[in-house]
């Protein structure tokens, strides 16, 4: 059983669907929000992290990446990189009391972190604005000791403490209760490199070398009009996103400086090459629009994300260099009759293809995708292997039924 999340305004295990979309718990006013930090153990201290403060930023880097997500086999660990985080941790209207951090009261070392950041989001008909939490960590010593359910509702009060008295995050455990599961899918793009890190194994009946051959990716783009997004294209991709993201039961609804945010400011210092083939230094994420050369209209466009892993105990290989499908939209979607006869399916093997194509020059080993928004009909095609981990979804203080993710209909985004 589960003795924190029981008592939480999340649905319990078992629970039957609701009758209607809404929250468990009441908001509350600000003067009935608890005033005082929660009490922690004897000799921790909780402490705000100013992620603006390379330091500080350089601090939780830290702990991350000898403590945060592993896989089953303890092989690979999640390693955010400092421009990763501050580009996560500071959207449009970011609070800086969301990013909360335990540290040894004794020498100041940071031993436990958790963040929130505001976002608005529409589950099916409601529109919502919640806090998503991610990167709750807590040090290899410290496990066990009941640290997570404090570092939670100290997140908790300081979401209250703004008003925001809903949120969404992701794990890959299960608790009560998930709302969506997806699954990973990877393409593997330099096989030699997976094979060593033991990421991919050659199958019986297979060679290195036929394996290579099998995966390999063209050399350049196929969709004419194709190229990094400006400055200029930020309300069009804005427009376009919000309206291909009708499609889903539960997305985020971004402003234009969210857009600008999610698509522009991740795209590192300098000019593409001064951070090896294809990248910049620094650059967390890649984001192509296409331009219809007749219109000039931006009719699609596609984002990933960098989210290196650490190969733990490999000399030779020290990081996985990884791509995740971020957002995409088309105008196809939005033709009407268009998922129907293929039309759609063909265009977002063309996108995604493209995204493949740019990947690869910028010298990444494997391009991961969920099974969620419209990926799940193209990942045979575009050579995706299902991969073992699962992605629960989660939201706090708000009833829902389940929401397709593993179904191929689709439906998170
Ligand atoms: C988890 N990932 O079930 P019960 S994902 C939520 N998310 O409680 P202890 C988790 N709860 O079952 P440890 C969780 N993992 O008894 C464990 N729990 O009711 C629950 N790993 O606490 C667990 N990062 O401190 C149990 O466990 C209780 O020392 C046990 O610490 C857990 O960021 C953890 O996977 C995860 O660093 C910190 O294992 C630690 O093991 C660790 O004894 C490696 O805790 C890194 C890792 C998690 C990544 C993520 C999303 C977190 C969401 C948290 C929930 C947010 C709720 C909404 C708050 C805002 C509300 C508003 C408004
Ligand atoms: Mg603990």
């Amino acid at each position: 059983e589960h003795k924190f999340w029981a008592t939480q305004p999340v649905p319990q295990l078992g629970e039957g669907p609701p009758i209607d979309d809404g929250y468990i718990e009441p908001s509350k006013p600000r003067e009935e929000v608890r005033q005082e930090p929660y009490p922690l153990p004897k000799d921790f201290e909780w402490s705000t992290l100013d992620i603006n403060d390379p330091n500080q930023n350089k601090e939780v880097y830290d702990l991350l990446s000898l403590n945060y997500v592993e896989d089953d086999a303890a092989a690979f660990r999640f390693q955010y990189s400092s421009e990763f985080l501050a580009w996560a941790l500071k959207p449009p209207g970011y609070h800086k009391e969301w990013h909360i951090g335990v540290r040894v009261s004794s020498n100041k070392k940071l031993v436990a972190f958790i963040s929130g950041v505001p976002l608005t989001l529409r589950v099916r008909g409601k529109i919502i604005p919640v806090s998503e939490i991610n990167y709750l960590c807590v040090h290899k010593k410290l496990r066990s000791k009941r640290l997570a359910p404090v570092l939670i509702k100290e997140v908790t009060r300081q979401c209250h403490l703004k008003g925001v008295f809903q949120a969404i995050y992701t794990a890959g455990v299960v608790i009560p209760t998930p709302v969506s599961v997806c699954r990973y899918y990877h393409r593997s793009l330099n096989i030699p490199k997976l094979v060593d890190t033991k990421f991919s194994y050659v199958p019986r009946n297979m060679t290195l070398a036929r394996m290579v051959r099998v995966n390999k990716v063209p050399t350049s783009t196929s969709i004419p009009g194709i190229r990094e997004i400006e400055e200029k294209d930020v309300v069009a991709v804005s427009d376009l996103f919000s309206r291909y993201m009708k499609r889903f039961d539960m997305a985020p609804l971004f402003s234009v400086d969210e857009i600008r945010h999610q698509f522009m400011s991740g795209k590192g210092r300098g000019s593409v090459g001064d951070g090896g083939p294809g990248r910049r230094e620094g650059q967390v994420t890649w984001t192509y629009v296409v331009e219809d050369p007749q219109t000039n209209k931006i009719v699609d466009f596609f984002s990933f994300y960098s989210l290196p892993s650490t190969v733990i105990g490999n000399v030779k290989y020290p990081v996985l260099e990884a791509a995740y499908l971020f957002y995409y939209a088309s105008e196809t979607a939005i033709q009407p009759g268009t998922e129907e006869d293929g039309t759609l399916k063909k265009r977002l093997l063309s996108l995604i293809g493209d995204a493949l194509v740019i990947a690869n020059d910028a010298k990444f080993d494997v391009f991961n995708a969920l099974t969620l928004m419209d990926n799940v009909p193209i990942l045979s095609d575009l050579k995706f292997g299902v991969g073992d981990g699962f992605l629960n979804f989660y939201l706090y203080n708000w009833r829902t039924a389940p929401l397709a993710g593993l179904n191929p209909e689709g439906g998170v985004a």
